[in-house]
């Protein structure tokens, strides 16, 4: 199925390498696994491998990612991969290439690529790309196999998910073949998940279970709010809530806006109770306003405007 991708990267001396933007393991996997295969069985070609920053990923190909100017898409030929949609494309200069191509994984919703392979039954981009070594005949030199290997252990939940098959196992397999530390990759890979373990810890510490044996829905409030701005592991979150089994919605603003409206109805009331008091004296008593016209020089009018505005302001402010 990858006649034709093949054809483009022998007519090309250039072959730059695109994943999606903030590249999770597979995309990283695929776009460095592809790299070294290149360079291995295409000596003379020169590959790239661009995009925004790892993150946590960075030790998948040492967080080498190339800086090219312009130019480079001259003549070369740009290849897409794990990207299901334009938007998500890291560096759009793909569209400078001479022509382009994109090996992909997700469901297909468009055409964004002169050549493309794009099969679904596939559980990781990097399984595509072991495929392709595989179909070839190229080499699959250790660092490209370390590569794949760790976008396939991420896109399928370290082989937990459902959909691993056993076509999964057969390619991992051949990528063990190559000889890599399993045990390296894992240590990588669960560094980055402090952040998931102290979510887990809080929602041990929460969770209750009802008479009946059912576990209660954790109220996710500040905490949740503070975990999620303050890292990208939303999908590992879910994850351990989902494997928890406490069902859970996940709201951007955690309750502000309730807060804000308290707040308004609180100086509502602070500012609408004095104002009536005098405004009521004002009112019913002469002797009252003309004490007041006396103290601030003020006549009747100018104070009821004055209060008035104190009034609104205050609840306005507030909000
Ligand atoms: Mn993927």
């Amino acid at each position: 199925m990858f006649e034709a991708i093949l054809r483009e990267i022998q007519n090309h001396g250039t072959v730059i390498l695109h994943r999606h933007s903030r590249p999770d393991g597979d995309a990283l996997g695929s776009q460095f696994g592809l790299k070294y295969i290149l360079q291995a069985n295409f000596p003379d070609k020169t590959v790239y491998a661009v995009g925004d920053d790892p993150g946590n990923y960075r030790f998948i190909g040492g967080g080498a990612l190339d800086e090219i100017p312009d130019s480079a898409y001259e003549g070369a030929l740009a290849i897409i991969l794990d990207s299901g949609a334009a938007s998500l494309i890291s560096d759009e200069r793909y569209r400078l290439a001479a022509k382009t191509a994109r090996i992909d994984h997700h469901i297909f919703t468009g055409k964004i690529a002169d050549e493309e392979v794009i099969d679904s039954t596939y559980e990781s981009c990097c399984g595509l790309i072991t495929e392709f070594a595989m179909e070839c005949g190229l080499a699959l030199p250790a660092e490209a196999a370390k590569a794949l290997y760790t976008g396939m252990i991420t896109d399928s939940g370290r082989f937990r998910f459902r959909e691993v098959s056993g076509e999964t196992m057969r390619l991992a397999g051949l990528i063990l073949d190559q000889g890599i530390d399993t045990e390296n990759i894992y240590a990588n890979l669960y560094l980055d998940e402090v952040e998931k373990l102290r979510f887990e810890s809080y929602v041990h510490r929460k969770m209750k279970i009802s008479e009946n044996g059912v576990l209660q829905a954790l109220q996710p409030g500040k905490t949740l709010g503070v975990l999620f701005r303050n890292n990208d592991s939303l999908p590992a979150l879910c994850d351990a809530l989902l494997r928890a089994g406490i069902p859970f919605t996940v709201s951007r603003k955690d309750g502000k806006l309730g807060k804000n409206v308290a707040k308004a109805l609180l100086g509502l009331v602070l500012a609408v109770v004095p104002t009536t008091v005098v405004l009521a004296l004002l009112w019913y008593d002469n002797d009252f306003t003309n004490l007041l016209s006396g103290i601030f020089n003020f006549n009747a009018l100018n104070l009821f405007s004055h209060i008035l505005s104190i009034a609104i302001g205050i609840p306005i402010s507030l909000l």
